[in-house]
């Protein structure tokens, strides 16, 4: 038999295996949801032997680890990412074509893992791809949520929350490690006993391990994603049970099990804070811990730590690990204060992903006593030590009451860095100015990239063939290869190709739309997304502004020559956050309105699809013509999205904010179309207290959409809906909408210019494609290695 078809053979009869063994069923009654649990099993089987290599490997070199602490991993679907890197896609569909089944149909049916709410958590998992795919020993840990962030449907518009529950069914890529438990504490005393300083908790609990092999680029290294689940010391109690109290018998493992039951519950009470706080400490005491085991188990002088160990913050959402690591080596090892902070200074990193004052995290300072007592007193300590060696010094991690994260991120760590260029400038100049004067050495950029493996390579296929055909596959692994497709651009038939693509996968979105929404796009039309997190600095407003100006204008000449444009929407609003989840609603009533137009709707659509995820983005982005990342300039720290779009052949409007700066440099200005004012001049505009006003004034078609807001033309059955969202608007307007609209509507009207000529827009796309190697989370991973962790591929 030949190897190949030995091969198809054997993991035909090892998906048989699992189906027969693992789901306890037989072809004949098998359901998809079986078949689909037998081939991830089947797959996973594979995965375990690189990754059991991969381990061996990093003992045997004992290398510099490195270890990434999230709140969040937005890993989305596994299945499909799992068949690509292991090259078996052939060999699968085989098997699954013996026995009837459409592959596409059983990937369809994974649930998507929502663990994390946007491009932090998104960021985490494109880093574990690249740390895989380059070889660099390393390992995630977070939270085992039992419910990612809820799902979001619409009633009458407006957004409902639903609890999200991708763990119902079992989810066949973890291994449960019951023996890998540790037990942490909250609240309690300090006690001071020989001499020693020590925390006695109050409340106890244990956090057990499940790993999930993260295998990379044809399966060269495999890392592991350690998440943390709650569970109780002691899970029932005997004696309440007898005495017929059922009820409280169990209570001690339900509240234990609650720390990693939701993503971000709901924060707005003291409850919710205090789980939050809880959740922060939970996971990054665990992963301190097994940090230490490990390092134990092969050496022996602690102070050999950082040379070992590189810890990444993902945000200062972990950065309770910094003064737990130092308790351990003070309080519990004996080392002195000083040797313990160098230590801990020596593998400590924090990235920083928001500039926005209210985003950056504060605890209360009771509150945080009350749960962390021995913890409050150490960055006490780190506060007056950093102090004592700079004097000069105004701001600590703990003042007016609060303990601020940020800080003490900053002060704990060993390299701080930003997300993009432009956001690395402003932490300079804006919230770490001091403490980037105290130590100007500190701060680094590392901007953002995305594996090209899911985003590029697994979610549009179409591209992914045309550039292979054209360039070979190196590019997989080396996006940077992308630029040898420039000579291409200029040929007609390969831009012809270039075009089906595009067109096909618009045409794969409108019959998905069609089916799940019942909504036919135009696929003629320009698609024309935004896609990602409601929040007023996104803008998705100025967004829908502009789209009302546009229908507005539409309707006053509707013989004129307009470019069909079709606007979609994606993205969930944070629960308490009442002005997003209000534009959520004026966008769909905009579309009701809108769609329903015979006038217009031949040029203008706008639909906002429910349930924004990472599987709907690898549908969307593929067959997006234009990408909105019209953020006020100085907002957003990077993007991630703009760079998935850009990559595959979507042109942006954009302002010069975060990464679309690096965007528009590397694709070029004429392939970008930009508007807005600058970082600065937002500031010194922000300092005009008529800026909205003066806008409105200056611009009829503004004053016009703002009083279609007013007036109820998008909900004439409650015609005040929207007079807040305008009211907003002209009288605070913190985000600068109407000061960006005029030039916005300039921009946009460029663009339809430019769809007009459709080989034109073609070029300009291809070369958005050709140019955006630069961002893949391969190089960002590299810059990490060398500029902040001094860590090495393993791979020879
Ligand atoms: C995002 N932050 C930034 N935060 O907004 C984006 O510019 C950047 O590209 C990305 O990080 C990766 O660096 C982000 O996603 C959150 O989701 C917060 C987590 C904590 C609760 C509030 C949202």
């Amino acid at each position: 038999m030949a190897r190949k078809d030995r091969t198809s053979s054997e993991f035909r009869d090892a998906l048989l295996k699992h189906l027969t063994y693992t789901m306890g069923k037989d072809p004949e009654h098998a359901q998809f949801f079986d078949w689909r649990m037998a081939l991830s099993h089947a797959i996973r089987d594979r995965m375990v032997d690189h990754w059991v290599a991969s381990t061996r490997k990093t003992y045997e070199q004992d290398g510099k680890r490195v270890y990434y602490l999230s709140m969040e991993f937005l890993i989305g679907r596994l299945l499909e990412d799992g068949i690509v890197n292991l090259e078996m896609v052939e060999e699968v569909k085989e098997a699954l074509d013996h026995f009837g089944m459409d592959m596409r149909t059983i990937l369809n049916d994974e649930p998507d893992a929502a663990l994390g709410n946007g491009g932090l958590g998104r960021l985490a998992a494109c880093f574990l791809d690249s740390l895989s795919t380059i070889g660099c020993p390393a390992m995630g840990y977070g939270i085992r949520y039992e419910n990612g962030l809820f799902k979001q449907s619409f009633v009458d518009g407006r957004q409902v929350e639903s609890p999200e529950t991708w763990l119902q069914e079992p989810h066949p890529w973890e291994f449960e490690r019951p023996e890998v438990r540790f037990t942490l504490g909250f609240g309690g005393d300090v006690i001071y006993e020989n001499g020693k300083t020590l925390w006695r908790p109050a409340e106890l609990i244990q956090a057990e391990a499940f790993d999930t092999p993260i295998i990379g680029w044809k399966g060269k290294w495999a890392n592991t994603l350690r998440l943390w689940a709650g569970r109780a010391v002691d899970p029932f109690d005997l004696g309440l049970f007898n005495s017929g109290d059922f009820a409280a018998a169990a209570e001690h493992e339900a509240l234990a099990r609650t720390i990693s039951r939701v993503l971000y519950p709901e924060d707005s009470n003291e409850a919710g804070k205090e789980l939050r706080l809880k959740q922060e400490f939970f996971f990054s005491a665990a992963s301190i811990r097994d940090i230490l085991r490990r390092f134990d188990s092969q050496h022996d002088d602690i102070r050999m730590l950082p040379k070992k160990v590189a810890i990444q913050l993902n945000d200062t959402h972990p950065a309770i690990a910094g003064p737990e690591l130092l308790r351990i080596l003070h309080d519990e090892r004996g080392l002195s204060f000083e040797d313990s902070l160098e230590i801990v200074h020596g593998c400590m990193n924090y990235t920083n992903h928001t500039l926005l004052p209210e985003a950056l995290e504060r605890w209360d300072e009771r509150l945080f006593g009350r749960l962390l007592p021995r913890h409050l007193q150490i960055i006490d300590r780190i506060d007056d030590a950093h102090y004592k060696a700079h004097p000069q010094r105004t701001l600590s991690a703990r003042s007016d009451g609060q303990v601020k994260m940020g800080e003490l991120s900053f002060i704990v760590a060993n390299r701080v860095n930003g997300v993009s260029a432009l956001h690395t400038d402003l932490m300079k100049q804006t919230v770490f100015k001091e403490l980037h004067t105290l130590h100007p050495n500190r701060i680094v950029n590392q901007t953002n990239g995305v594996t090209p493996r899911r985003w590029l390579h697994n979610c549009n296929p179409g591209l992914s063939r045309l550039i292979t055909d054209t360039i070979g596959d190196g590019w997989v692994d080396d996006l940077e290869q992308l630029v040898k497709l420039e000579p291409s651009i200029k040929d007609k038939s390969w831009i012809k190709r270039f075009e089906t693509v595009k067109s096909d996968n618009k045409q794969a979105l409108a019959t998905y739309v069609a089916q799940t929404h019942g909504v036919k796009l135009n696929t003629e039309a320009m698609f024309d997304i935004q896609i990602k997190r409601m929040h007023e600095y996104k803008r998705q407003h100025l967004n829908i502004l502009e789209a009302i100006a546009h229908w507005q204008e539409i309707r006053d000449n509707p013989n004129g020559d307009w470019t069909p444009r079709v606007k979609i929407f994606a993205g969930k609003a944070a629960q308490g956050y009442h002005f997003a989840k209000d534009i959520i609603r004026l966008i769909n009533d905009v579309a009701k309105l809108v769609n329903a137009d015979h006038a217009t709707r031949d040029y203008l659509q706008v639909i906002f699809l429910p349930n924004y995820n990472v599987t709907l983005a690898e549908r969307l982005i593929p067959a997006a013509d234009l990408s909105e990342q019209i953020s006020t300039a100085g907002k957003e720290a990077s993007g991630t999205g703009n760079m998935k779009f850009a990559l595959n052949g979507a042109l942006t409007v954009g302002t010069l904010d975060g990464a679309n700066v690096e965007i528009r440099e590397h694709v070029g200005e004429e392939n970008f179309f930009l508007f807005g004012m600058l970082a600065d001049e937002v500031m010194q505009r922000r300092m005009m207290h008529d800026h909205a006003q003066k806008a409105i004034a200056a611009d009829p078609r503004l004053a016009r959409a703002l009083n279609a807001l007013r007036d109820g033309t998008f909900s004439p059955e409650d015609p005040g809906r929207y007079t807040h969202i305008a009211d907003n608007l002209t009288w605070s307007d913190y985000f600068l909408v109407c000061s960006d609209f005029t030039d916005y509507w300039r921009a946009q009207r460029e663009v339809d210019a430019a769809y007009k000529n459709p080989d034109k827009w073609a070029e300009m796309a291809a070369l958005n494609v050709a140019r955006s190697g630069w961002f893949s989370s391969d190089r960002t991973i590299r810059g990490y290695m060398c500029d902040i962790w001094g860590a090495e591929s393993l791979l020879s």
